[in-house]
């Protein structure tokens, strides 16, 4: 304790050389930052951290207040996190804080441009990981499990009553980098209708291949429910597309993690492309499983786990220290 008294200390000594020499940028830099529970301490830690990068994990576990920044409570890799704190000594007093995937994406652009420490929930694909310089955390107990993929589900009767938005959705299939593209569209402004749009005609062998075997039907309704995950805005918004295209009157409706498989295996809803599996959305897959029809992987090589900026001296979730 006496140790880290005097390495704040050095710090704060170290501060006023910063600030003397930031003129009056840092103090801009601070002033903005609204966001978090580290009240009126914001500004005085984000500077603090610039002027010393040498600090070890255990004063970066103390800055974030031993808290995970997490997204929708309904999110697999909440879950997963939720079991990371149980079953992790190094995360013993720590708590996932939840809000949503925007929120967790502005707390982490927030703190890297102040070059603070944040361990949020993350996955990939995801735009965060070409916007910013990011790690993983090694989960050696392997609590947010292996590789993931994502694949479509669909409702029970959907081939026999729209047989081609079947053949559609059974077909859909890409990969990391078109999926990023789309993603990072979005991310610098485009709508989802529009980065859709675009994506679909700059890859019309891509989207043939969706397509083939199916006809154009004349404004049949169709319902494709997902989760406001850059991902699955992503997705889905690029399968509306295809299917518009095809004539049908597509409504993509964005809801909860759990009311999305539940409205597809109740039949209310036709389908989704935002199926995580085997591990993020496995308590849901094991309770729908009977209900819904597995089109398989539209996406190999998902993955989700904690994240944290490439410049944090830790490398593995047994790097973070406990609360005391
Ligand atoms: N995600 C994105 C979701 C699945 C897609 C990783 C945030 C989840 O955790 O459930």
């Amino acid at each position: 304790m006496l140790k880290f008294n005097w390495k704040r200390l050095g710090i704060t000594a170290g501060l006023s050389l910063t600030l003397v020499a930031a003129g009056c940028g840092a103090d801009e830099e601070g002033s903005d930052d609204t966001e978090g529970d580290s009240g009126e301490e914001t500004t005085e830690e984000g500077s603090d951290e610039e002027g010393s990068e040498d600090e070890g994990s255990a004063n970066y576990s103390e800055e974030m207040d031993y808290t995970i920044t997490g997204i929708e409570p309904g999110a697999g890799v909440v879950g997963s996190a939720e079991t990371a704190v149980e079953e992790y000594d190094s995360l013993n007093g720590w708590t996932v804080e939840t809000s949503s995937g925007g929120a967790m994406a502005t707390a982490l652009g927030e703190a890297i441009e102040n070059e603070e420490p944040i361990v949020v929930t993350g996955w990939s694909p995801h735009w965060k990981f070409e916007a910013y310089d990011l790690k993983y955390l090694e989960d050696p107990n392997g609590s947010f499990g292996e590789a993931e993929e994502i694949k479509t589900m669909v409702r029970q009767g959907l081939e026999e009553d729209m047989p081609n938005a079947y053949t559609v959705l059974d077909q859909f299939e890409w990969d990391e980098s078109q999926m990023n593209s789309v993603m990072l569209d979005i991310n610098e402004g485009a709508s989802p209708d529009e980065a859709a749009a675009d994506f679909v005609e700059e890859n019309q062998d891509l989207v043939d291949s969706w397509t083939e075997g199916a006809e154009e039907v004349d404004g049949k309704e169709i319902e494709l429910v997902y989760v406001e995950w850059a991902t699955e805005v992503a997705s889905t918004h690029v399968v509306s597309e295809v299917l518009s295209n095809l004539g049908f009157d597509v409504t993509p409706t964005p809801i909860d993690n759990a009311v999305m498989w539940e409205s597809v295996a109740g039949g209310d809803a036709d389908g989704m492309v935002a199926a995580w599996l085997p591990a993020t959305h496995e308590d849901l897959y094991e309770e729908y499983k009977d209900d819904v029809v597995d089109l398989g992987a539209n996406l190999e090589g998902a993955k989700i786990g904690l994240v944290v900026p490439e410049y944090m001296d830790v490398d593995s979730i047994e790097d973070l220290q406990p609360a005391e």
